[in-house]
């Protein structure tokens, strides 16, 4: 926790209080990053099988992050929820997130179906903005799971967001994103039809790519040994 937002609860909270947050927060922090690492695990195997098999990998590489507290609280007030460690975990689901990045759109589908398929881990929440992109144009297929995890003395099922897109998609959202903070976010509207522009000319040549390496793999299914 930085010193501003600190100082924001300082001059509301008492001491003990102050240290609640902090608590809150250390605990967070450690629960949901063994989260991450279950599902991180899970998608390392799921990638090195599929290459064994396949002789492709799905995923390019993979990030991922705990969200920041300033990035928690601002959540919470945005959506108008009050500030209890307890309730946490329920009404923010994207507290641990994990960004996969894939080479190939059909790479995307082949991802979420491995991971359905998982049945310790559920899916509580998809939204498929490949097949509808938001208005500024951001494609990405998002999953929230639940994953088990399991500590010293209790199981606790923590949500994870998984974020599965391209290269390319990935490429558009960074510089996305890069734009919305400069500019506080209102990205100047020619911007933001050049942008629109090329979310559209991306996703042109994912499918041109994925064609392509469909073609790779037929030559390779039909060539003498
Ligand atoms: P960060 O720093 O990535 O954590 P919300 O909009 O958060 O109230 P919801 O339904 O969770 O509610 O949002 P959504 O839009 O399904 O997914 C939120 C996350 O997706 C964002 O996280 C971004 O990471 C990514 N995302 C969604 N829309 C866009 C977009 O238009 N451009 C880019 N670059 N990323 C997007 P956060 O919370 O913004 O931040």
């Amino acid at each position: 926790m930085n010193a501003s937002t600190l100082a924001t609860y300082s001059d509301n909270q008492s001491t003990e209080e102050l240290k609640d947050v902090l608590m809150a927060y250390a605990k967070i922090n450690k629960n949901y990053t063994a989260a991450i690492r279950e599902v991180r695990t899970k998608l390392e195997n799921l990638d090195d099988d599929f290459q064994l098999l396949h002789k492709h990998n799905p995923i390019h590489h993979m990030e991922s992050r705990i969200k920041s507290p300033e990035s928690i609280l601002e959540k919470l007030q945005r959506k108008g929820y009050e500030l209890d460690s307890k309730k946490i975990s329920k009404q923010l689901l994207d507290i641990a997130g994990i960004r996969v990045i894939c080479h190939y759109v059909d790479d995307i589908y082949t991802i979420v179906e491995l991971l359905k398929k998982q049945d310790d881990l559920t899916v509580i929440k998809e939204v498929d903005y490949i097949k509808n992109p938001k208005p500024n144009g951001y494609r990405s297929l998002h999953l929230v799971v639940e994953i088990p995890v399991f500590f010293v003395n209790r199981v606790e099922n923590i949500p994870v967001e998984v974020q599965i897109r391209t290269m390319a998609m990935d490429f558009w959202a960074s510089l996305e994103h890069q734009l919305r903070y400069k500019s506080e976010g209102e990205i100047p509207k020619f911007i933001a039809d050049e942008l629109k522009e090329c979310s559209e000319n991306i996703a042109n040549s994912d499918l041109q790519m994925q064609k392509i390496h469909s073609f790779l793999d037929d030559l390779d299914r039909f060539s003498p040994k």
